[in-house]
């Protein structure tokens, strides 16, 4: 009966059209499109009333184009012109339309039964815009179409078997048409399996349930594109789905069905698929192992199979099974186990690796190495696995590298050096590891950054304020850490910051409140510290020197116009306090800087001399201040260490402490030539050197030191320790030898710095630093440094920590790079003494150098000496003078290699 019927409407309508047709010229044409433009109610850029004059004729009209015979309207295009309106009934009489084009605008209501005439149509395209009401099954009768898309309407019902009536269809788009109440639903009319001609069909985000059709492909053989992602499809995917050889992308996630091509079902047909190029099915619940001979589509150029119930791991032999895979997402599966494979390197196609959410474990020593090869890749994601292992240099080779998300893991060890270097970055997620290090200046690089993560691990140090630069900025994340120093006010440069979390560190002093600083929630800066500021942000306000101190800048150019020397109460004025100390220590032997008194060097000449502590004179920053470098008048170049005047309750007896530190002199020990103290101000005055430390030559890739060189800067420091512990009427000690405080002067001669600093610090900060020394791994875990209290600190100490650098200089690996019951330590003492090739820093063994062997020897036994300074009871440990001795004799054996 309903046959019946319809073909009765079908016959009716095709009678209208031609009795139309008959009876119109262009003057119908005219009429129809000035009934539609009376139909618009918005049209914000005034096109229809600018280009559609009556006075002129339609074929004139912009957007329409006529035939050259019939000079009858042919075609339409209105696309993109943000119209508002209705479709009239008028419409249909346009009956020479071939192509219509209407994307892209706010056309709403149903479209007219009358647009059935336009039975020329080969191209309609509707997407984009509000059209609602059923899907018209009169399309079926435009049996020229070869283009529908519907995409991004509101249209309901159910999809009309009639489509399968327009035998020369080749697009059909019905993607997003569900958008609330309106719902595409029911089932796909399997009959639109039977076009023949038809390349792509796509039907996503819509309401659609039932099952595909088991023959599918059968009547199918052109088939393309194949859209189901996001509807209610269930049942497996159809088995003939191998039939369709020109299948180049098959898109069904969010949806709900066994995957056909997972183990064993149809393994002969799968060859077919030669085509594919795209496949997507995540989101679904597909269940088995991941049977990568799926990935014998050798085609492959992306595949998304994440949240999925799949188990296994990665084939070793990935990329020669897909040679040209550029997406690979296998996010959030149910099992996925192993290790990312080395031959992950031949892959070099690959752009984007989603691995997140799974069980993938050991990224030690260098898987990250293998992606390094990759130079494509410009994301990937590892977060949330249980890679442990560290994040190595490797990384820097990725010059095109978008972003890194390795959150959620067990990385250890600190940022690479180079990740400044990698200026394409825009995001980094390393947050929830159990990272140690500090924030690396470089960063400062890192112009296109928009988010760093670092929150939740065990960072150390202080904001460089080289992150000013960092323009880009919108997410910062530092929680959860033990950074600690001031937040730079240099940082209120940074606009485009919405969020800047710090909270749960150590930091102190004043919260900046200018730029983003004004929007930011006070939740940000909880748990620190001693921060202080505006009561915008939960803190108490910030003591009055402190303003004193900034204002004193300024005041110092109003006393150089002036040219008086005031010299009245510290705190209130710019003027300082110089403490004479007249003639109790002369220096014991003449240098350079011998035409400064060390009495006399005032906060004046230190704030002309570097340029009142300008940024661009800071060499570094480290947990208790900063250096910076100056200029005296006399042209002397000097280093001065500023320290943090929240200590200020820490420098009980500065003055004292300093001209103990001034007196030592030795030529291995970098010289403190003087301070200068006043109540909110104390400094030390250092020799310069230009070469910088021992930690830059090592970790960086611009330098390099050779054995011999290693080799002799450890004996340097060695001798600087020797006469720190040995050759003063007291035992000086250092408490914190490490690669950054030893410096290269232009000879490349080590000189030790930054030697008795604890000295000057008070019982509570000694913990803190005792706290923070131990995170850095130099200290033997539970030594304290309270100094003169129990008396426990001893030279023996310091024996310790220059046996882990010694090991640091040979391996090239920082001591806080390992965990648990790994140490740097332990680490060396299992490989000796056969193994050592596997620890020595890799960049001193020239696989061609014939003395190979006897070099290592001779590592190995510098390796056992270091060892010997680490032994785990401090009476065991050797000490300076004995391992000056045997470092000289060995030195003679490495001359002779
Ligand atoms: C179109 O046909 C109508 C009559 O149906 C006539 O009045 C009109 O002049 C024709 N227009 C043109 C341009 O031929
Ligand atoms: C309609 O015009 C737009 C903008 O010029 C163009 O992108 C689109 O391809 C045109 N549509 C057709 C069917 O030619
Ligand atoms: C198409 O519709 C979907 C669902 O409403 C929406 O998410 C998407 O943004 C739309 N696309 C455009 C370009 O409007
Ligand atoms: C499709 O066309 C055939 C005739 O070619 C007709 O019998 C049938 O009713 C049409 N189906 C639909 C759904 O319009
Ligand atoms: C499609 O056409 C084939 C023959 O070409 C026929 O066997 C099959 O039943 C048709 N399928 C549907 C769903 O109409
Ligand atoms: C593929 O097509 C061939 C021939 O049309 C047919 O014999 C075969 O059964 C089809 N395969 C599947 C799995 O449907
Ligand atoms: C991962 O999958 C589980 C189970 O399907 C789900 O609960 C969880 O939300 C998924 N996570 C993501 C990020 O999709
Ligand atoms: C950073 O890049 C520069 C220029 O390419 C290069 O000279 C330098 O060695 C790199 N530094 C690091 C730490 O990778
Ligand atoms: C074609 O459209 C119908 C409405 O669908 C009008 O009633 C007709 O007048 C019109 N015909 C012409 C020739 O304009």
């Amino acid at each position: 009966m309903e046959k019946v019927f319809t073909f009765f409407l079908l016959t009716l309508l095709l009678l209208l059209a031609s009795s139309a047709m008959t009876q119109t010229n262009v003057t119908t044409d005219q009429l129809a499109l000035s009934s539609l433009k009376s139909q618009i109610i918005s049209d914000p850029s005034n096109f229809l009333d600018e280009n559609w004059s009556p006075a002129v004729s339609v074929c004139h009209w912009v957007g329409v184009t006529c035939g050259s015979r019939h000079q009858r309207v042919k075609s339409l295009n209105l696309s993109n012109m943000a119209l508002t309106g209705k479709i009239p009934r008028e419409f249909g009489n346009l009956s020479f339309l071939v192509s219509l084009d209407l994307g892209s605008n706010n056309f709403h209501g149903n479209l007219p039964q009358e647009m059935a005439r336009l039975r020329r149509l080969k191209f309609l395209d509707l997407s984009f815009n509000s059209f609602s009401g059923e899907v018209p099954s009169w399309f079926g009768i435009l049996h020229q179409l070869q283009v529908l898309n519907l995409r991004n309407n509101s249209f309901t019902s159910s999809i009309p078997s009639s489509f399968s009536n327009i035998s020369t269809l080749e697009t059909l788009n019905l993607n997003f048409n569900s958008v609330e109440d309106n719902q595409l639903t029911g089932s796909i009319p399997f009959t639109i399996f039977n076009i023949s001609r038809i390349k792509i069909i796509a039907f996503t985000y819509n309401s659609l349930s039932g099952n595909l059709p088991n023959s599918l492909c059968n009547g199918l053989q052109i088939l393309q594109e194949l859209y189901l992602s996001a509807n209610k499809l269930h049942g497996h995917m159809p088995t003939s789905l191998s039939n369709c050889s020109q299948l180049q992308l098959l898109s069904s996630s969010e949806n709900d069905n066994p995957l056909y091509v997972f183990p064993g079902e149809i393994p002969k047909e799968r060859s077919n698929l030669v085509e594919l190029k795209k496949l997507v099915l995540g989101i679904n619940s597909f269940s088995g192992s991941l049977d990568m001979e799926i990935f014998n589509i050798s085609g492959l150029r992306i595949i998304d199979l994440s949240v999925n119930n799949l188990s296994g791991s990665l084939p070793p032999n990935m990329c020669s099974i897909l040679p040209h895979i550029e997406v690979l997402y296998l996010h959030n599966l149910t099992n996925l186990v192993g290790t990312i494979p080395h031959s992950i390197s031949n892959c070099s196609k690959l752009n984007n690796l989603e691995l997140s959410e799974n069980k993938l474990t050991s990224l030690i020593p260098n898987s990250l190495g293998y992606l390094t090869h990759l130079q494509n890749l410009q994301r990937f994601d590892l977060s949330n696995n249980e890679l442990t292992g560290f994040v190595g240099d490797h990384i820097c080779k990725l010059q095109r590298f978008g972003e890194i998300y390795l959150g959620q893991n067990q990385l250890s060890g600190s940022l690479p050096n180079c990740l400044g270097n990698i200026t394409s970055l825009r995001e980094i997620h390393l947050g929830s590891n159990k990272l140690s290090s500090n924030i690396l200046p470089s960063l400062g690089n890192l112009q296109d950054l928009v988010v760093l993560d670092l929150s939740s691990n065990n960072m150390v140090g202080a904001i460089p304020d080289s992150m000013s630069n960092m323009v880009g900025l919108e997410f910062l994340d530092l929680s959860y850490n033990n950074i600690s120093g001031i937040i730079p006010k240099s940082l209120e440069k940074l606009q485009n910051l919405k969020y800047f979390n710090v909270s749960v560190n150590k930091f102190y002093g004043e919260i900046p409140s200018g730029g983003p600083f004004q929007n930011l929630s006070s939740q940000f800066f909880i748990h620190n510290e001693a921060l202080c500021g505006s009561s915008r942000f939960s803190v108490p306000p910030c003591p009055t020197s402190s303003k004193h101190r900034s204002s004193r800048k300024k005041l110092l150019v109003l006393f150089l116009l002036l040219g008086i020397a005031l010299v009245v109460v510290p705190r209130t004025f710019i003027f300082f306090w110089i403490r004479y100390r007249k003639g109790k220590r002369a220096p014991q032997q003449a240098d350079s800087l011998s035409s400064i008194t060390r009495e006399r060097i005032s906060y004046y000449e230190l704030i002309q001399a570097t340029d009142a502590l300008s940024e661009s004179n800071l060499i570094g920053s480290g947990i208790f201040g900063s250096v910076y470098k100056g200029i005296l008048r006399s042209g002397t170049a000097i280093a001065v260490k500023v320290f943090n005047l929240q200590l200020d309750a820490a420098f009980k007896s500065f003055d004292t402490e300093c001209e103990v530190l001034c007196s030592l002199r030795h030529r291995n020990l970098v010289k403190v030539n003087t301070s200068c103290s006043n109540l909110d101000f104390k400094a030390l005055v250092l020799e310069y050197m230009p070469n910088g430390s021992l930690e830059k030559y090592l970790y960086s890739y611009n330098y390099f030191l050779d054995t011999k060189q290693r080799q002799s800067i450890m004996i340097d420091v060695a001798c600087a320790l020797e006469y720190l512990h040995h050759g003063c009427s007291l035992p000086v000690i250092h408490c914190d030898v490490k690669p950054s405080n030893v410096l290269l002067d232009e000879d490349m001669a080590a000189r030790l710095s930054d030697f008795g600093i604890s000295k000057l610090l008070g019982e509570d900060q000694g913990d803190l630093y005792t706290k923070i020394l131990e995170t850095l791994g130099y200290i033997a875990p539970g030594t304290s440094l309270k100094y003169g209290l129990d008396g426990l600190v001893s030279t023996k100490c310091d024996v310790y920590s220059y046996g882990v650098m010694l090991l640091e200089t040979l391996t090239r690996r920082k001591p806080n790079e390992f965990e648990g019951d790994l140490s740097l330590k332990k680490w060396v003492s299992n490989s000796l003494p056969e193994a050592v090739m596997d620890v020595i820093d890799i960049n001193l063994v020239t696989p061609t150098g014939n003395h190979l062997q006897k070099e290592l020897d001779v590592v190995a036994s510098i390796m056992n000496l270091a060892l010997d300074c680490c032994a785990e009871s401090p009476a065991r440990r050797t000490n300076m003078k004995d391992v000056v001795g045997m470092l000289q004799k060995i030195k003679i054996q490495l001359l002779a290699c």
